[in-house]
């Protein structure tokens, strides 16, 4: 069978997980929530990467129930740990969504639907979205954005500085947070022109009011470094890779 047909059933059945990547808040050294990252466990070919399935999902239009399953997934598990919670402070959720659901699904509509289904408040969610979806369709992004908007959901620019979109979004659409990418953070304290870059991006996402989460943080001096210059939050493997969801509550309880 090709890798689109066992992709298909693999959704149908059900067989695809998420993973959890802590999200830290870099200045107070504390957990505030995850991103979902969606994994294939195939019977024999083994763990395949989202690098190598998403973009089979995009082509055969499976992304929108791939997505919709992210969604419905990652505030399901978000609900679950609620009852778990007592009167701790609410964990986020950051689950990413692809520029191809974007223009074909009705994306606002799917996620108010998860919401209400789990009890969970919009401003709890965050949808990242890479500069491709912007590319693609500014108008048809701008009303979901904006929908989005109205329900409090939060919206992140995925691996920020890697696309080819104007900058001029980032005034003109309502843009929460930005995503520095992997390959600005990581090895940045050995590279003049990868600080550069993120100073930078730093000081524009300050200047246009939108807090800043670097990827990539892979050590303390990292993310000590990173706090330093006023990024506000860090995900990397200094404090987590992306885990089960099982170990992701164990991390959260942990730091409890
Ligand atoms: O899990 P990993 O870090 O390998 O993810 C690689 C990329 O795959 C991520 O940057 C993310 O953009 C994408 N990805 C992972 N899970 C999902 C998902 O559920 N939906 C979409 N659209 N993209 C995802
Ligand atoms: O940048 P992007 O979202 O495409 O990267 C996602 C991939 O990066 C995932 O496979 C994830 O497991 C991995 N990843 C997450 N944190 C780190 C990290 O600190 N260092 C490295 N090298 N990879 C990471
Ligand atoms: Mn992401
Ligand atoms: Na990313």
């Amino acid at each position: 069978l090709d890798l689109e047909t066992e992709l298909r059933r693999a959704i149908d059945q059900g067989d695809l997980r998420l993973a959890y990547q802590p999200i830290v808040d870099l200045a107070a050294n504390r957990l505030t929530g995850f991103e979902a990252l969606a994994r294939w466990t195939h019977a024999t070919r083994g763990v395949i990467d989202p690098g190598e399935f998403i973009p089979v999902a995009e082509e055969a239009g499976l992304i929108v129930p791939l997505g919709r399953w992210a969604v419905d997934s990652a505030l399901a598990t978000l609900a679950k740990w609620d009852a778990l919670a007592g009167s701790a402070v609410p964990l986020t959720m950051n689950v990413n969504v692809s520029a191809i659901q974007l223009a074909r699904d009705d994306v606002p509509g799917v996620i108010a639907a998860a919401l209400a289904t789990h009890g969970i408040a919009g401003s709890r969610l965050t949808i990242e979205l890479t500069e491709s979806a912007i590319v693609q369709d500014p108008e048809r992004t701008t009303k979901a954005l904006q929908a989005l908007k109205a329900l409090d959901v939060k919206v992140a620019m995925d691996d920020f500085g890697t696309g080819y979109s104007s900058l001029s979004y980032l005034r003109r659409l309502p843009i929460d947070s930005l995503k520095i990418d992997r390959s600005f953070v990581s090895g940045m304290l050995q590279d003049r022109d990868k600080v550069a870059i993120v100073r930078a991006v730093l000081s524009l996402a300050d200047a246009l009011g939108k807090t800043t989460t670097a990827e990539g943080v892979e050590t303390i001096e990292l993310s000590q470094t990173l706090a330093a210059l006023g990024c506000s939050h860090g995900q990397g493997y200094f404090y987590a890779a992306p885990l089960t969801a099982d170990a992701a509550r164990d991390y959260w309880q942990s730091q409890l």
